[in-house]
């Protein structure tokens, strides 16, 4: 399958995962509490998950579903996670929030803002350490750069000249605070400057661009050129997670945003370039529908875990 197909399918998987999501815990409500969700920004996750090999290490934060998916993690198995099912990849005990999936070296989805990006270092130190060919990829928010734990990561990676690629999702908001409300800052890549670190800004909402900045990022950690900062500029379509009301983001700005839609900008390039049919499009959505379907069939009828598991897989 060709890419821009590749990058389609997958943009499709993660929309219809948050949407069911998110429908989940509202409409429905059979999901209790809320959900963060990454409508909107499909775009990163999809040219990131293309870019790399299985082998490359992923650690991820509260806004997770679309990178694991990219990662090539089962819907299956994080939707039964979600659901707190023994079959989910951390035997329900994560949730959401916390999932990790070493089969597809997803190691560690963290809400502690910030809380990711010294773990990332710790595998980048291991990858060079042991001589293995793999880099790891970090991803969170334009508000995670406000805390101490970037900087000294940022810092200890450049010293050191780790494989690792910081890939910040600027999606405009930190919870209900716009960027401007928490940082000088016009661009997060600037911060790296302060640790002599490359950058680069890119469009986040266009997969493609995504994918080739990824795909480029990667072969030059792996040639020793050190570590790189990524700012994606992209936007959340809905609010901070499933119960928020969006008081605060303005409605024409959404507008403005769902305009730049990445899955509509990419079938947009491909129809022009004509290797997409409107047929195809709905076939392509059809298929990730019926996958999303099959995940939380598959959720609902596994079996919760039982209390005397609560203790196991405790090592401390
Ligand atoms: C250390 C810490 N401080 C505060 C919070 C509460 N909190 C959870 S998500 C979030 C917003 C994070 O914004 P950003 O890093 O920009 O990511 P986004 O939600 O926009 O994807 C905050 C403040 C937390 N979980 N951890």
């Amino acid at each position: 399958m060709d890419c821009n197909k590749q990058l389609l399918r997958m943009m499709l998987l993660i929309r219809r995962f948050e949407e069911t999501l998110t429908d989940l815990s509202q409409e429905s409500q059979k999901l209790g509490g809320m959900m963060i969700v990454c409508t909107g920004q499909e775009a990163v996750a999809a040219g990131t998950g293309a870019a790399l090999s299985p082998e490359d290490v992923l650690i991820t934060n509260h806004r997770s579903h679309g990178h694991l998916l990219a990662k090539g993690a089962e819907p299956d198995f994080i939707m039964a996670e979600i659901f707190g099912r023994r079959t989910g990849y951390n035997k329900g005990k994560s949730g959401t929030l916390h999932i990790a999936a070493p089969e597809v070296n997803a190691l560690c989805t963290t809400t502690v803002v910030g809380g990711g990006i010294p773990i990332a270092v710790g595998t980048a130190f291991a990858a060079q350490y042991t001589g293995k060919d793999f880099v790891t990829v970090c991803f969170f928010g334009d508000g995670a750069t406000d805390e101490g734990s970037f900087h000294e990561a940022l810092n200890l990676a450049s010293l050191w000249n780790l494989p690792v690629i910081f890939a910040c999702e600027n999606n405009v908001y930190t919870g209900a605070q716009r960027m401007e409300e928490h940082t000088r800052v016009k661009d997060i890549a600037t911060r790296a400057a302060s640790y002599a670190m490359r950058t680069e800004i890119v469009d986040g909402n266009d997969a493609l661009a995504v994918f080739e900045a990824m795909k480029k990022a990667r072969a030059d950690c792996l040639s020793g050129a050190g570590p790189l900062l990524v700012e994606f500029k992209t936007y959340r379509w809905g609010g901070h997670n499933t119960t928020d009301t969006q008081a605060y983001q303005p409605k024409d700005e959404i507008a403005v945003w769902k305009g730049r839609c990445p899955i509509q900008k990419l079938k947009a390039s491909m129809t022009e370039a004509g290797t997409l049919t409107e047929d195809e499009f709905r076939r392509l959505e059809s298929e990730a529908g019926k996958q999303v379907e099959h995940a939380v069939q598959f959720a609902e009828a596994s079996p919760w875990p039982e209390p005397a598991e609560a203790l196991e897989d405790v090592y401390v």
